[in-house]
């Protein structure tokens, strides 16, 4: 059956009929019952807000016959991850109040409440958006969270680079007032009868998310190549200022459809900043007719493109522009990412300090009170907060004097620096996945320090304990933590094993290859053994473990 013959899925019609996003949510948010109805599920994650439970009771529950325990996710976009002190300390207080003590910092840059109860998330949301902050388009089918890398963004940047991600997130958000009539300012929804949403969204929005990051010009912290629209800062010759605009990229596969693959993005014009909005607003028109509603897996814009081709695609962008896309420039070469970690001097004469923080998650636990650390700096200096697209924080425009206090708050609260940190642990990932995922097939963030131990040790066993290497680990294939670029990816398969992938790299250029499947986790380390001999035996000083794999091949 082709596309136009097969059915929409139902999220379309829930989409069209919830009048804007607001569908029954406010009264649903109203009565006794712990979880929502599907539809208003479906219409939550427009607000950021996912339906879960908690899977590690799910068992239990079900023996004494009880209901799950039904809790909530809410995801509060950062554009370009930049937060004010203020700013942070809602963030902090809103753990405590409605959540479950912790902040999760994400893969792009946004921040995840987990364990919300359905009577918290008004409260939350009213929290947030006192602090300008907002849960809005965090997820649903629309352009999501912008993200930058953080260097673009301290004090001391390029103006316009600087504002680029919180620009792009105001322009491309939904226009609708919902959010704030059933969240922030009481159900208004009745009086509401008109809404001119964005001509690229309408009643059905984007036939799935959208997602676009701004990349530093010399490297490649926010993987550029894996999102539906990737900017890359550059000059060029005869137009000046701009950005190589890529298109395309996706990561998420799902088992169940052998159609879903991960794809790196084509480079398909070099923009000015006049001109950058007017292009995307192009790309996501093209994708709203043109992705697939048929099928939420295959829904994605990398399907139009790869499915078009991508000759084809670039046609039809020039077309619905009405004038030829000016070639692109050649993408960097030197584009390793920046981990953004440890202490640096700025040169406005201030200082930051990247802060390592174990798969995002903020908290106070025996090992460091991370949590405390961070909310005692926001309380007593006047810095400015950085998430990174690889989970962790910068705390920058610390100013001089503050330095050694800074320093010291950290290391009292058991906050690692930088050289104390394992070279595998320094730069590992791992999305969320149990108990709170309901895609999870298998356990990533609390069994990535076991995982990063098993790596470690293996390397260090041979001559190769002091070489980093890029590990990322999901309970699924949907990707989360970008394992599907990683010089290791490891990714759940079913609830005790995982397929191994190998060859990407910290340029996020390549795409790595299965290696190995059903690995169950005590093996994974054990598995990649003889990889690590080889690289140790026939690898140059400074080749890197995925370059290596390139260049001699993986059997
Ligand atoms: Fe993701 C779905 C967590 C970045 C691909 N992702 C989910 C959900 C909402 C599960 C669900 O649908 O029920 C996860 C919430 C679990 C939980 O308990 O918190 C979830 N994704 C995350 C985060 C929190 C992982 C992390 O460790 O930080 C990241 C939040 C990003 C944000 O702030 O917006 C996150 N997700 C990504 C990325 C990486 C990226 O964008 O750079 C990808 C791969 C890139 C891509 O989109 O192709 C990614 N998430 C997916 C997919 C697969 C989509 C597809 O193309 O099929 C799903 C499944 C879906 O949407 O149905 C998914
Ligand atoms: Fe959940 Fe899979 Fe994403 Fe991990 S990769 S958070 S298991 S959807």
């Amino acid at each position: 059956m082709t596309p136009e013959t097969k059915q929409e899925t139902a999220v379309e019609d829930i989409k069209r009929s919830s009048n804007y996003l607001r569908g029954e949510i406010s009264r649903e948010l109203d009565n006794d019952v712990a979880k929502v109805s599907n539809e208003s599920e479906q219409i939550l994650k427009f607000h950021g807000i996912y339906a879960q439970d908690n899977r590690d009771v799910r068992r239990e529950r079900a023996v004494k016959g009880e209901e799950l325990d039904y809790i909530f996710m809410i995801r509060i976009a950062i554009p370009g991850g930049r937060l004010t002190t203020d700013q942070w300390l809602a963030l902090d207080g809103a753990a405590t109040d409605v959540a479950d003590g912790t902040i999760r910092l994400t893969t792009r840059q946004a921040v995840q409440f987990h364990g919300v109860l359905k009577d918290g998330l008004r409260p939350l949301a009213r929290a947030v958006d006192a602090h300008l902050m907002t849960s809005f388009g965090a997820c649903g089918d629309v352009v999501r969270n912008v993200v930058s890398c953080p260097e673009l963004q301290s004090n001391d940047a390029n103006e316009r680079l600087r504002e680029i991600s919180r620009h792009l997130t105001r322009s491309f958000r939904a226009t609708t007032e919902a959010h704030w009539e059933i969240f922030v300012n009481g159900d208004k929804a009745v009086s509401r009868e008109e809404v001119t949403e964005r001509p690229f969204y309408g009643e059905t929005y984007l036939p799935r998310k959208f997602k676009i990051a701004v990349a530093h010009p010399n490297e490649n912290c926010v993987d550029v190549l894996a999102q539906d629209v990737g900017l890359i800062p550059g000059r060029h010759p005869e137009v000046g200022e701009g950005f190589n605009l890529v298109v395309g990229g996706g990561l998420g596969r799902a088992y169940a459809n052998p159609d879903t693959f991960a794809r790196l993005a084509d480079p398909m014009t070099f923009v000015t900043y006049d001109e950058v909005e007017e292009v995307i607003a192009a790309v996501l028109v093209t994708y709203r007719e043109l992705g697939d509603r048929t099928d939420r897996k295959r829904a994605r814009m990398k399907y139009v493109v790869a499915d078009m081709g991508y000759e084809q695609f670039r046609k039809e962008i020039e077309v619905r522009l009405g004038r030829e896309l000016r070639e692109p420039l050649a993408l960097p070469t030197h584009f390793d990412a920046d981990d953004h970690l440890g202490w640096r001097t700025r040169p406005d004469g201030t200082h930051q300090v990247g802060v390592r923080v174990s798969a995002g998650r903020v908290r106070d636990d025996d090992t460091s009170r991370l949590r405390s650390a961070l909310r005692l700096v926001a309380q007593r200096h006047p810095v400015t907060f950085f998430l990174t697209p690889q989970q962790d924080i910068v705390i920058s425009a610390i100013p001089g004097a503050a330095r050694e206090n800074v320093e010291e708050i950290l290391r009292r609260h058991g906050v690692r620096p930088v050289a104390e940190l394992g070279n595998v642990e320094r730069t590992a990932l791992a999305c969320p996945a149990l108990p709170t995922c309901g895609q999870a097939l298998a356990e990533a963030e609390r069994r990535l320090p076991e995982l990063v131990g098993h790596i470690e040790g293996a390397l260090a066993r041979r001559q190769l304990g002091r070489r980093a290497l890029q590990l990322r680990m999901t309970g699924c294939p949907n990707g989360c933590a970008r394992p599907a670029v990683a010089e290791v990816g490891i990714v759940g398969r079913t609830k005790s094993t995982y397929d191994v992938y190998v060859g990407g790299g910290p340029r996020g250029d390549r795409l790595a290859t299965l290696y190995r499947e059903k690995v169950p986790f005590d093996e994974i380390a054990v598995v990649l053994g003889p990889l690590f001999d080889r690289w140790e035996a026939e690898g140059d000083a400074e080749e890197s473990f995925g370059d290596f794999l390139t260049r001699v091949g993986v059997e």
